[in-house]
C-alpha cells in the first residue's frame, strides 16, 4: 500500500495495470509492454498533499503490438480501476526490453544461417557465443527497415567456459533482426579479421594470478546501530529529509531534499535523477560506427540495476531497497537489494589547532544512497552524497568490460589504443544528463553564471592581486544552454532572489562542475544532430511536468532533434521562476592499456553546494567523535604543533 503520491509502483500496482488494460483493451500475447510506471502527480498536487488526504495511484504504460509496431501510451488510474487514457503515438520506437534481449539471444543460436557463418570462422561451440543486441540511431538504420523494431547484434566470444565473454569480438560479424517477429533479416558479413591470442580472461582462477594473501580485514561497524531512518520511502538523517523512488527509465529518483536549519525545514530539491545517458563510440569503423547507446532512454537504467552484495558491493551497516519493475507481459519482478543506504566516514569535516584552545576537529560522515547497473559491457556505479555540510555530490564510476576490436597484424588505430595483440579499445564518450529539479526555499528561483576574473592593474589594485567575481543572470531558456569554462572557474548558482541570507545576498546552491568535457563532434554529424543536449554542459529549462528527457522522450531509433532543443525553442523567461537544471557530465574516455581486460572504476563527480543559503557553516553542530576525549585538549595540541601565529 502506497503511503506517498511519490511512492514507486508496487508489484500488485504493476500486476493490477497490466490486469485493466487487459480486460479493458484485450491486450494479450500480441502485446508489448516497454514500460509500466508511476504517473507522478503534478508537482503543485504533491506539495498541497498532507497526511491522511487521498493518494492518487495512476500508472503510465508504454506498449506496442508485435503485429502491426503500432505503439500506444496509458494511463490507468489504480484508485477508479480504469483506464483514463489511450493514446496512440505513431512514428516512436519504445524502449528495448529485457526479455527481448534474451529471447534474440535464443533465436540466433539456432538460426541456421547464423551457425553458419560462425563455423565458417571456426565457431562451433555456441556456449562460447555471446549475441549482444543494440538499438539503432535512425541516421545508420538500413532505409528498406525504417518502419521496423529493428535490433543489430554483435557477436562475441569467450576464450573458455565461464571466461570474459567479451574477451574475443567476431569482428565484421553482424546480425540484422527483427526484434517482433525475431527475423534475421540480415546477415552482414563485412569482413574477418580472426580472433587474436588476447589475454582477455580477468578472474583469477583462470588465469592463474596469484592473489595477495597480505590484506587485513577491514570491518566497519556500528554496534548501536546507523543514524538514519527510513519510513516507507521517506529518509531521514541528521539534518537532511528525502524521498527515494525508483523507476525502469532513471533507476533511482531522489524526490523532496530538505535541510533542518535550526528547526526550519528549508527545500533545496524537489526532484533529482539522471535523465539519459548517451555513449557514442568515436570510430568509424564497420564494428563501431552504429554505436551509439542511449542506455536510460533506450534500455532503461532501472531494468539494469544489479542486487547489491553486503561485504563485497557495499560494507559497513547498510540498510537495502528493492526495486518492482514490470516485465514485458505487464508482469512485476523485483530486484533485491537493488538501492544501498549507508553513512561512511568520510576523513575530516572541519578542524583547527590552536596554542589555546587545542585541537577541534570533526570527521566528515556522510549520508549514501547507491545503486549498480551493469548495461552490457559496462557497470556504472552510481553514488548520491549527503553531507553534514549541506553539499550534495553526485559521484558515477564506471568499470567492466570495453570493447574491443581486431587489426590485421602491425596495424594500430588512430581512434583507440592497442591492449592487447592485434586489439584495440576504441575511444568513446560516455554523457550523463542529470536533471536537477531544485528549489531553494520554494519555487522562485533564478540561474545566475559564476565567473571568476582579475582585474586590470590600477590605482585601486597596484599590485594586480585583486581577483572578482562576474554574475550573469540566464534570463531565459534561448541563453541556457551554457558550457564550462576552466578559465573562469565557472559555476551555476540557484538563488532564490525573494529570500536573503543574513548578510543580504540571495540564499543559493552552486552546481559545481567538475565532470564536464566538451563533445568534440561536428555539430552537422548525425550523432550530434540526434543528441545535441550533449553541446552545452548546462541548460536551464522553466519547470514543466511533460519535460523529463532531454534525448527525446523515444530515444530508440531516433533522428534528429527532441528533448531539450525542442524545450528552450519558446525562450521561456527564467527569473525568479520555478526552474530546471540538466547538467551534462561524465567521462571522455580515451582508452588506456590498464582498463583491459576488466576496467578499474573510472570516477567522475559533481557538486551542489550551499553558497549563502545558510548565514554561516552549518555543521557545528557535528558532534566530536566519541572516542576523542584527548582530541580538543590543549595539552595534546601542544605536544605535536608548536605555536604558530601566523595565518596563512
Ligand atoms: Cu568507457
Amino acid at each position: 500500500m502506497a503511503t506517498h503520491p511519490l511512492d514507486s509502483l508496487s508489484a500488485d500496482e504493476i500486476r493490477r495495470t497490466s490486469t485493466i488494460l487487459g480486460s479493458e483493451k484485450n491486450i494479450d500475447n500480441g502485446w508489448r509492454y516497454a514500460s509500466i510506471m508511476l504517473a507522478e502527480p503534478a508537482k503543485a498536487l504533491v506539495k498541497a498533499w498532507r497526511e491522511g488526504d487521498p493518494i492518487p495511484r495512476r500508472s503510465l504504460s508504454v506498449l506496442w503490438q508485435k503485429a502491426t509496431n503500432d505503439v500506444y501510451e496509458a494511463v490507468v488510474d489504480l484508485v477508479a480501476g480504469a483506464v483514463e487514457s489511450w493514446t496512440h503515438r505513431p512514428g516512436v520506437c519504445p524502449n528495448f526490453t529485457l526479455d527481448e534481449y534474451h529471447e534474440i539471444d535464443h533465436a540466433l543460436r539456432s538460426h541456421p544461417q547464423v551457425v553458419a557463418a560462425l563455423q565458417a570462422r571456426g565457431i562451433t561451440d555456441l556456449d562460447l557465443v555471446l549475441f549482444d543486441t543494440w538499438t539503432y540511431g535512425e541516421a545508420v538504420m538500413p532505409p528498406q527497415w525504417q518502419d521496423r523494431r529493428l535490433g543489430w547484434v554483435d557477436i562475441w566470444l569467450r576464450g573458455a567456459h565461464g571466461g570474459n565473454p567479451y574477451a574475443h569480438p567476431v569482428s565484421g560479424l553482424k546480425v540484422v533482426v527483427d526484434m517482433n517477429t525475431e527475423e534475421v533479416l540480415e546477415i552482414e558479413d563485412h569482413h574477418d579479421l580472426g580472433l587474436p591470442e588476447v589475454a582477455g580472461d580477468y578472474i583469477p582462477e583462470m588465469i592463474g594470478t596469484e592473489v595477495r594473501t597480505d590484506l587485513k580485514p577491514l570491518h566497519i561497524n556500528q554496534p548501536e546501530g546507523v543514524s538514519f531512518t527510513i519510513d516507507g520511502t521517506l529518509l531521514r538523517w541528521q539534518n537532511w529529509t528525502m524521498r527515494l523512488g525508483f523507476n525502469w527509465r532513471e533507476g533511482p529518483v531522489i524526490y523532496q531534499v530538505s535541510f533542518d536549519d535550526h528547526g526550519v525545514e528549508r527545500d533545496i530539491a524537489y526532484r533529482m535523477s539522471f535523465a539519459e545517458m548517451i555513449v557514442p563510440y568515436r570510430d568509424s569503423g564497420f564494428d563501431h560506427y552504429r554505436r551509439t547507446a542511449y542506455d536510460i532512454g533506450e534500455w532503461g537504467l532501472g531494468y539494469m540495476t544489479t542486487s547489491l552484495e553486503l561485504g563485497c558491493d557495499c560494507l559497513g551497516e547498510i540498510r537495502y531497497l528493492d526495486a518492482v519493475l514490470p516485465d514485458s507481459k505487464g508482469q512485476p519482478w523485483e530486484i533485491k537489494n537493488a538501492i544501498c543506504l549507508h553513512e561512511e566516514d568520510n576523513a575530516v569535516l572541519w578542524k583547527h589547532v590552536d596554542e589555546q584552545s587545542g585541537a577541534e576537529v570533526r570527521r566528515m560522515r556522510r549520508m549514501v544512497v547507491s545503486v549498480h547497473a551493469t548495461v552490457a559491457n559496462y557497470e556504472y556505479l552510481v553514488y548520491w552524497r549527503f553531507y553534514q555540510d549541506g553539499n550534495i555530490e553526485c559521484e558515477v564510476r564506471a568499470t567492466g568490460i570495453m570493447v574491443t576490436s581486431p587489426l590485421p597484424e602491425g596495424e594500430t588505430s588512430p581512434t583507440g589504443t592497442m591492449v592487447d595483440r592485434r586489439t584495440y579499445a576504441p575511444y568513446h564518450q560516455h554523457f550523463l544528463v542529470a536533471r536537477l529539479d531544485l528549489d531553494i526555499d520554494g519555487e522562485n528561483n533564478s540561474v545566475v553564471e559564476s565567473d571568476s576574473f582579475a582585474p586590470p592593474i590600477s590605482a585601486s589594485n597596484p599590485m594586480g592581486l585583486d581577483l572578482n567575481v562576474r554574475s550573469t543572470v540566464i534570463a531565459s531558456e534561448a541563453e541556457s544552454g551554457r558550457d564550462y569554462n576552466w578559465n573562469t572557474q565557472r559555476g551555476w548558482k540557484v538563488t532564490n532572489p525573494g529570500k536573503l541570507n543574513a548578510h543580504g545576498n540571495p540564499v543559493a546552491y552552486k552546481l559545481v562542475p567538475s565532470a564536464s568535457f566538451p563533445h568534440m563532434m561536428d555539430e552537422s554529424s548525425p550523432v550530434f544532430l540526434r543528441n545535441p543536449v550533449v553541446g552545452h554542459q548546462l541548460w536551464v529549462t522553466r519547470h514543466d511536468e511533460t519535460e523529463l528527457w532531454p534525448a527525446g522522450e523515444y530515444p530508440t531509433q531516433s533522428g534528429a532533434g527532441g528533448g531539450i532543443v525542442d524545450w528552450v525553442a519558446d525562450d521561456a523567461p527564467l527569473v525568479d521562476t520555478d526552474v530546471v537544471l540538466w547538467h551534462v557530465f561524465g567521462i571522455h574516455h580515451i582508452t588506456r592499456v590498464e582498463d583491459w581486460p576488466v576496467m578499474p572504476a573510472d570516477t567522475v563527480a559533481w557538486w551542489l553546494k550551499p553558497f549563502g543559503f545558510f548565514d554561516r557553516n552549518p555543521s557545528l553542530d557535528a558532534p566530536r567523535s566519541a572516542k576523542s576525549a584527548s582530541c580538543g585538549s590543549p595539552a595534546a595540541a601542544g605536544d605535536c604543533c608548536s605555536s604558530d601565529a601566523h595565518g596563512h
